[in-house]
């Protein structure tokens, strides 16, 4: 019996400081009856898509910050689009910042069923931007001052018939992100992604943003034989143009959709799970192939050691 996963890359366009999260989630069931309409079983929304991307901002007091925090899931603002996904018998995945009762502040994603029971959480692992106020940045990028990189590691979950795992932004960046679901048979990634563009002041790195985005996530579906879902909240955020290029990616590594606008929209693709079988039980078998006794540096080490 085939297993599909018919499954929306349900893109977002820009989030301006001042929108509610309750506007956010009128965008997101628009989204939801659209993705329903096409027969979907799952929607994988951006990251942080409640708030507008606040990290571009320092403030003293973090503190202050609390507000863009979410402290419980669902919640009020959140209940009507868990309402609505039920009633369309549709799973989504979200993207929100947390904020525990015992103070920790992480960067977080969840993955709900179609019966509306939430069945798997991911915290971001890997932290980009930086610590301290930078003021010489033309915006922030401050996410090591206000999410905690999580030691929870990558997990995978039996969930819409197959195996599910999530990523977060910059995850997507490296390949030890995909191996370690890779190792544990994932056959769909969920990643949600704000990506400025202009963040680094070399014109150049803006040409190559979409190259970038696409290569690591291609390379990563192909190396472990799964599909991967990435999802932008793209366009132009308080001043700051964000990459938008949403795309699901089968595990030959192909593009299977993609959105073509940098506004809320919508990219849909029939996901035959099986389909992963086919790299990972012929080139990418990795019981037969892979070597872990020769690659101690990979966990060993956190930096490069560069012999003289
Ligand atoms: N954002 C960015 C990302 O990894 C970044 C950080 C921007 C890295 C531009 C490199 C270039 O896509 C998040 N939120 O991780």
């Amino acid at each position: 019996m085939t297993r599909i996963v018919t499954v929306a890359a349900a893109q977002l366009g820009p989030i301006q400081r001042d929108d509610s999260r309750e506007s956010c989630v009128e965008r997101m069931i628009v989204l939801l009856r659209q993705s329903s309409s096409t027969g979907c079983d799952l929607v994988v929304f951006p990251e942080l898509a409640l708030t507008t991307f606040f990290p571009r901002w320092f403030v003293q007091d973090i503190n202050e910050a609390d507000h863009w925090y979410e402290t419980s899931m669902p919640n009020a603002a959140t209940q009507p689009l868990f309402d609505e996904a039920k009633r369309l018998r549709i799973g989504f995945s979200l993207g929100y910042a947390e904020l525990t009762p015992d103070g920790q502040r992480f960067n977080t994603q969840i993955l709900v069923e179609k019966d509306g029971s939430v069945v798997a959480k991911y915290r971001k692992v890997h932290i980009p931007g930086h610590e301290e106020h930078e003021p010489d940045r033309p915006f922030q990028h401050a996410e090591r001052y206000y999410f905690t990189p999580s030691n929870e590691g990558f997990g995978v979950w039996k969930a819409f018939g197959g195996r599910i795992g999530m990523m977060i932004c910059n995850d997507r960046r490296w390949p030890e992100t995909y191996r370690e679901m890779g190792l544990q048979g994932v056959e769909m990634i969920l990643c949600g992604y704000n990506t400025p563009l202009h963040y680094v002041p070399d014109p150049s790195q803006d040409a190559l943003a979409g190259f970038h985005n696409a290569l690591v996530m291609q390379s990563g579906a192909y190396q472990n034989g799964t599909f991967v879902v990435g999802v932008a909240k793209g366009g132009l955020e308080e001043g700051v143009d964000s990459l938008a290029d949403s795309s699901i990616i089968g595990p030959s590594g192909e593009i299977l959709a993609k959105t073509t606008t940098n506004g809320d929209e919508i990219a849909v693709a029939a996901c035959d799970l099986d389909w992963c079988y086919q790299y990972k039980n012929t080139l990418f078998d990795f019981d037969r192939y892979r070597r872990p006794e020769v690659y101690q540096r990979i966990t060993r080490q956190r930096g490069a050691i560069v012999a003289d």
